[in-house]
């Protein structure tokens, strides 16, 4: 399995509690290297663009507000099989569903705060990533 990267995101709900650190070391200790990360103030239009595959879906309203409502932290997580381990260090998105020992079981607060966003394939990792890091912000 090759070294992959994948887009990452600590949710309102992960900066507004001060847990940034925290989570940042479940993902180290899983072995995921964070190789580039900023803190931003996500726009509406960002937030609409990112989430736009379930524009019509019920809670996207919702979740548009949710993702603009504090700072996030935008990241590139760097590792063997990245895309799926870190899928797994997160959970499941249903925080009541996700195993012990996971991001969202550990600090998610409901199925919209569910504290971390992780890519679901080679593909949307690369698109996500590119929304936010330009190449040369990615240091390995
Ligand atoms: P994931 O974040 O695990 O990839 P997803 O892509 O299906 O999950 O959905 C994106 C986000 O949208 C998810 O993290 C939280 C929110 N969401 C999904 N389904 C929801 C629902 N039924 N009610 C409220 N929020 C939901
Ligand atoms: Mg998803």
């Amino acid at each position: 399995m090759a070294v992959e990267h994948t887009f990452s995101i600590l949710k309102p709900d992960v900066t507004r509690r001060n847990l940034t650190g925290a989570v940042n070391a479940m993902i180290e200790k899983a072995g995921l290297r964070i190789v580039a990360q900023k803190r931003i103030k996500m726009s509406r239009a960002q937030a609409e663009e990112f989430y736009g595959v379930h524009k019509e879906r019920p809670f996207f309203g919702e979740l548009v507000e949710m993702m603009t409502s504090a700072p996030v932290v935008v990241q590139v997580l760097e590792g063997e099989n990245a895309i799926l381990k870190y899928r797994d260090v997160m959970g499941a998105t249903n925080p009541e569903k996700a195993d012990a020992g996971t991001i969202r079981k550990e600090f998610a607060l409901s199925m919209g705060e569910n504290s971390a966003h992780g890519s679901d394939a080679p593909e949307t990792a690369k698109q996500e990533i590119a929304q936010f890091f330009k190449p040369d912000e990615i240091v390995g």
